[in-house]
């Protein structure tokens, strides 16, 4: 990083925004390794990684949450910031989709405030699917406080920290959609001696990539974002932060970030989950003797075990008494429930109404499915038939 007093020193060009230029991948990449290494006694180089933050999305977070659930993306970001000053963290990583979609210019003056108020901290950013730089995108335009380095071009660039001694690379999004592997083949420039990568993708439509070629990259670190479930790729090296906090009912699991350190005997780096809520898909086996009223004591118990913060997905298994209606409204009574999905089937004795049907249509249709195993579509399709054909017949 530059020194205040020593700008006008520098190259004009060097000093714009006073702060270490983003490099273009094929910019002269700096003196050799070896000299660098020489010259600097050697100290960790702190980061955090994280990924997936969508700020501006309003998640479906069932009845109790949903209103307050776009303030908390806001808080737990926040929350990491406070962590960044409070350690003097030196890069702060975002892999991509800090914002969930365009973001506006006021979201974007929140976010550099913020920024500005890391006394330490550096933070380097690219755009990821959702918040990819569109043709009017604000972050074409906007200023940042001199910490923050977007690198925001098409093409591999890096933002050079020789005081780190690292250097972080990453492209962003021009379009909702990259269908090319734009990760397979790119190496380091060798402009530093710890050299890191943010990379936003690896599904088919947002460029996919083969870790084997980011394995043999040459990259130090590669601070992945896309993928909303938290994932190691290879130990201290390629991971996936996963969003900080779940954003869809699909994100199941504990979310957070990547805290790391690297050092000239390499990188170690942790996960430290920090969202303050968990979606949670749980199934509930329901008996012949249950009834909506017992299946919702038991649904309570189980969300007082898991936590009242959480958001629930609930599946009901098993064999329902054919006599019992079961009312999934009723069932959710003040728990947080997303949604309840009933897979029970009735309990009929297959064999007994086969034989007391056997000349009908009923024992027929019972006939064609005899041997089905329980559980399989077949089985389903024999019970809803069932079902249909008792109902009709009473
Ligand atoms: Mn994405």
């Amino acid at each position: 990083m530059l020194q205040t007093g020593k700008g006008a020193e520098w190259p004009a060009d060097m000093i714009t925004g006073m702060r270490p230029l983003v490099f273009l991948c094929d910019t002269p990449g700096g003196r050799p390794k070896q000299e660098r290494k020489r010259e600097r006694k050697s100290r960790t180089m702190r980061f955090i990684h994280i990924a997936d933050v969508h700020l501006g999305a309003r998640p479906d977070a069932g009845p109790l949450y949903s209103r307050q659930r776009p303030r908390e993306l806001w808080e737990t970001f926040e929350h990491v910031l406070h962590i960044c000053e409070e350690e003097q963290t030196d890069l702060l990583l975002i892999a991509g989709d800090l914002f969930h979609r365009q973001p506006l210019v006021r979201e974007l003056k929140e976010v550099d405030y913020l920024f500005s108020e890391l006394t330490h901290t550096k933070v380097v950013l690219i755009a990821g699917n959702h918040d990819y730089i569109s043709a009017n995108s604000n972050y074409r335009t906007f200023q940042w406080n001199p910490n923050v380095f977007p690198l925001f071009g098409e093409k591999l660039q890096y933002a050079d920290f020789p005081e780190l001694r690292s250097a972080v690379y990453g492209m962003s999004y021009h379009s909702r959609e990259i269908p090319r592997p734009l990760y397979d083949g790119v190496r380091p420039a060798g402009a530093e001696q710890y050299e890191i990568l943010l990379a936003h993708g690896g599904d088919e439509k947002h460029i996919p990539f083969d870790r084997r070629w980011l394995e043999q990259s040459g990259f130090d670190y590669i601070a992945l974002g896309h993928i909303h479930k938290p994932q190691v790729f290879r130990k201290d090296q390629i991971i996936y932060a996963g969003a900080l906090e779940p954003v869809d009912k699909n994100d199941t699991g504990k979310h957070g970030y990547v805290k790391g350190g690297i050092t000239e005997e390499g990188v170690r780096a942790q996960w430290v989950p920090c969202a303050c809520r968990e979606y949670i898909h749980l199934e509930v086996t329901v008996g012949t003797e249950d009834t909506t009223g017992s299946i919702k004591k038991q649904m309570e118990k189980t969300i007082n075990k898991y936590g009242n913060e959480n958001i629930y997905k609930i599946v009901l298994m098993g064999k329902r008494n054919r006599d019992v209606f079961l009312d999934p409204e009723r069932m959710k009574g003040e728990k947080n429930i997303l949604e309840i999905i009933d897979r029970t089937s009735p309990a009929y004795d297959f064999e007994r109404l086969y034989e007391e049907n056997e000349d009908t249509i009923l024992g027929r249709y019972i006939g064609r499915f005899r041997g089905c195993r329980e559980g399989s579509v077949e089985y389903q399709a024999l019970c809803e038939g069932v079902e249909a054909l008792l109902g009709s017949s009473q």
